[in-house]
């Protein structure tokens, strides 16, 4: 077997195998700021065309026929920000509802929002809102947003929530197992795709930063340096190929 060492593959070098694609692929979608840094831009441009990729993203992943897309797009430490930022990045499902959601309806795409969605402001709780309510009779791909979200914090909610029902004698304490911790995350409602078996972190970071916890116990992690504004179908399908590779190379041994 040759390697292609080039940086970037282009789409007619990448052959994935259909028989091997993830169900569920989770994207840590970080270097906005450094690629509008790089350009003298503000990091607001950084996060504008980031969105134009999830746009691109979700067509490729849902025509590749991944059964679930989860975007990290804000996290519960995300509010230390500037305040400009913040209120900019809070306008974003609402510019994403107004360009973007008619062609998820075309393409048969699902969104669902996850994380503490209480805590937003008005608006950006009714463009979450809106987005769920418009898509929710949509059979394909769940593309699945993460908003103030974070991994400990959905934790603590879901053992709260255990205890309580414990408490009321809704579930027995020597009942619970990892299926009834699956049942109290904010996952739950993804089944059978609760978990993703690709893990992707743009911009060459190597780190979780309170993502998905529980859920990507077993996960493949794929790093790449390419900034998320800078991310395309084919870098998707090269962190495919490289899931797949890993895949094969374990299968191997028990042939
Ligand atoms: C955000 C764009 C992508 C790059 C990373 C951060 C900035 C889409 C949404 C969104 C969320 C919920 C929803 C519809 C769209 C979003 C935030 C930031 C806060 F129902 N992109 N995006 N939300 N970015």
């Amino acid at each position: 077997m040759v390697f292609n060492l080039k940086k970037n593959k282009t789409s007619e070098e990448i052959q994935l195998d259909p028989d091997k694609m993830p169900n569920h692929v989770a994207i840590i979608m970080d270097g906005n700021g450094r690629w509008a840094k790089k350009r003298h831009l503000p990091r607001i441009a950084g996060h504008k065309t980031g969105m134009d990729t999830v746009k691109t993203v979700t067509m490729a992943a849902s025509d590749l026929g991944i059964k679930v897309l989860t975007l990290y797009a804000f996290s519960t430490e995300n509010w230390k920000r500037p305040e400009t930022e913040v209120n900019y990045l809070m306008s974003l499902p609402g510019t994403f509802f107004d360009k973007f959601v008619p062609e998820l309806i075309e393409k048969n795409v699902k969104v669902n929002v996850m994380g503490y969605i209480d805590q937003l402001p008005n608006e950006t709780k009714i463009a979450v809102r809106k987005a769920i309510e418009d898509t929710k009779n949509n059979t394909g791909m769940v593309l699945n947003f993460a908003l103030n979200y974070g991994g400990r914090a959905e934790i603590v909610t879901a053992m709260q929530e255990i205890a309580a029902d414990a408490t009321k004698g809704k579930i027995d304490v020597a009942d619970i197992t990892d299926k009834t911790i699956d049942q109290y995350l904010m996952t739950a409602n993804l089944a059978p795709y609760n978990d993703p078996e690709l893990l992707i972190r743009t911009s060459g970071e190597e780190r979780i930063s309170n993502f998905l916890l529980w859920q990507i116990a077993y996960s493949e992690l794929v790093f790449t340096d390419t900034l998320w504004p800078d991310f395309s179908e084919d870098a998707l399908k090269d962190a495919i190929f490289n899931y797949q590779k890993r895949d094969r190379r374990f299968g191997g041994i028990k042939e």
